[in-house]
């Protein structure tokens, strides 16, 4: 049996187990031709480190792979209880903090890899980071969507890394309306599926009820992950998303800093500089922590029905 090695962490909350050794032979090719080969052909080993009974909904993967360059000090394969992602900002900061632990790295600027293209970071001690992300922006604005319970709600398709409906929730923003805010991104999920949409790289499949509040540069989101699982940190890839939002809107400038706070009350804060050369796009600096909290072998036995996980949501 392989000994398959995991640490996880959390970063406000949300949690990325990174997977030392065990993992699957992906082959030689590119980062995203290795990718295609965990997907196509391995996917039983997402779902075995992710889902219930070794792992549960909320938690991210973060499979650790040698770079294409020797320029990086890391390549990441995220992944999630429904499938990939492309980028994962709190995952970003697990992954660092992680290696930190391990004593792997050391205070100071890395560069990692992942599909959707290089992340700078910045550790500053063994937990907090920065990252600098992908190229981000607002594809369109004030998107109308037609729903059973609040009829027509409009929303800004962004990306960050990954694709996002941002707009504001038709109830308060609280934890109370959890379950609520909860069903009501799983219905906008249909109509969102059938946009025809160009120019997104990756999917639209993260949806993000958001309520800025401009004069104080500092807003509350809460974000519905593709498996129906919500980020209980301020989302990396979403912040990222909703800079970009405000940066196209004149919110919020080149420079200046924002702070974004989640459900239940873990904060990053942002900024970003204008994409050198390209209109309405920019690059998001996101800073926050995270903290080891267990390092593990993952057991499957042969007999275990359940050794590739037990799907237990319809929106796995
Ligand atoms: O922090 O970017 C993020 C993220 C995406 C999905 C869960 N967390």
């Amino acid at each position: 049996m392989s000994d398959l090695k995991v640490v996880d962490s959390h970063t406000a909350g949300e949690p990325t187990r990174v997977v030392l050794t065990g993992g699957p032979d992906l082959g030689d090719g590119t980062l995203c031709e290795r990718l295609a080969v965990f997907k196509s052909q391995h996917d039983q080993f997402r779902r075995s480190v992710i889902l219930e009974p070794r792992g549960y909904e909320a938690m991210v993967g973060a499979l650790l792979c040698e770079p294409d360059d020797p320029e990086f000090d890391a390549a990441i394969l995220f992944f999630n209880n429904k499938g990939y992602l492309n980028m994962c900002g709190h995952g970003t900061i697990g992954v660092a903090a992680t290696l930190a632990f391990l004593d792997r790295v050391s205070p100071g600027p890395l560069k990692f890899q992942t599909p959707a293209g290089a992340i700078s970071v910045e550790l500053h001690d063994q937990n907090r980071v920065t990252f600098t992300n992908v190229e981000s922006f607002c594809l369109k604005t004030d998107v109308a969507i037609e729903t059973d319970k609040f009829g027509r709600l409009t929303g800004d398709i962004a990306y960050g890394g990954n694709g996002f409906f941002v707009l504001r929730p038709p109830v308060d923003l609280v934890l109370e309306n959890r379950d609520e805010l909860l069903a009501l991104a799983s219905e906008l999920r249909g109509p969102l599926s059938e946009l025809d949409i160009d120019g997104l790289p990756g999917e639209l499949d993260h949806v993000q009820f958001f309520v800025p509040d401009v004069e104080n540069k500092q807003g509350k989101s809460f974000v519905i992950c593709p498996g129906g699982e919500f980020d209980r940190s301020p989302c990396g890839t979403g912040t990222s998303a909703v800079l970009a939002c405000m940066a196209m809107r004149g919110q919020l400038k080149a420079g200046q800093s924002w702070t974004q706070e989640s459900l239940t009350g873990g904060k990053f804060t942002g900024t970003f500089q204008a994409s050198p050369g390209v209109v309405d796009r920019i690059i998001p600096t996101i800073t926050g922590a995270a903290y080891v909290c267990s390092v593990a072998s993952l057991v499957q036995q042969a007999e275990d029905p359940y050794r590739y996980g037990n799907v237990i949501s319809a929106e796995q």
